[in-house]
């Protein structure tokens, strides 16, 4: 995918102010390139995230074993496929990652499923985390227990977010399992959501 020229400076005009080291940007992937890539992920195999949750995910790069929430491991299964190393190097070439992303993970999430609120591991990946949206939107919600703050943020189908920062170590990041959004007076109906998590993974999980 070529550099997309991103005019940085208005991004980060669009911060999320109240939540320092948050950028969202729309329409990062457009809606043909969005369907190929969801077709291209259901080529891969699918595998389920835990018994409670039953969410199915993938994992590219590196592969993250947890045991009760712990990271006991990480497995190195190869390069990522094309699709995945061909964004993540538009990532890096946009400047909105250090690196080209190597490690990546997909998580499906159907009307009714979401994610606990968590700060990604903090030693097994680097500075910045970036999550593509494809499929449907959904309302992801930040907290931040010290100052009992949390904010809400709707994510559409082929924006980004860029975590880093405060947003990253500092703040945590969640979806609420239920089948209708509730944003700004709207009610927004879930449908079936990919999104797929670009990360660096770091020694010593490397
Ligand atoms: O669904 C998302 O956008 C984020 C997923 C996530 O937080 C994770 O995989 O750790």
């Amino acid at each position: 995918m070529a550099n997309t020229g991103l005019d940085l400076e208005t991004f980060r005009e669009a911060d999320y102010t109240e939540i320092p080291g948050l950028t969202y940007i729309p329409d990062y992937i457009n809606a043909d390139e969005q369907k190929q890539l969801i077709d291209s992920i259901d080529q891969e195999e699918w595998s389920i995230d835990s018994a409670e949750s039953q969410r199915r995910i993938q994992q590219h790069g590196y592969r993250l074993n947890y045991k009760n929430g712990v990271l006991v491991a990480s497995t190195y299964i190869g390069s990522l496929p094309d699709w995945a190393d061909s964004i993540g190097r538009k990532l890096a070439s946009d400047r909105l990652m250090a690196t080209v992303p190597d490690q990546v993970t997909i998580n499906e999430y159907l009307p009714g499923q979401g994610v606990m609120s968590h700060v990604d591991c903090v030693t097994c990946f680097g500075n910045t985390i970036i999550t593509l949206t494809l499929g449907s939107s959904c309302v992801m919600d930040f907290t931040q227990a010290q100052v009992q703050e949390k904010a809400s943020i709707l994510l559409m189908p082929g924006s980004i977010l860029v975590i880093k920062g405060a947003a990253r170590y500092r703040w945590q990041h969640g979806i609420a399992a239920r089948e209708v959004d509730r944003y700004e007076g709207r009610e927004i109906v879930r449908t079936r959501r990919v999104a797929v998590t670009f990360r660096e993974a770091s020694f010593p999980y490397k």
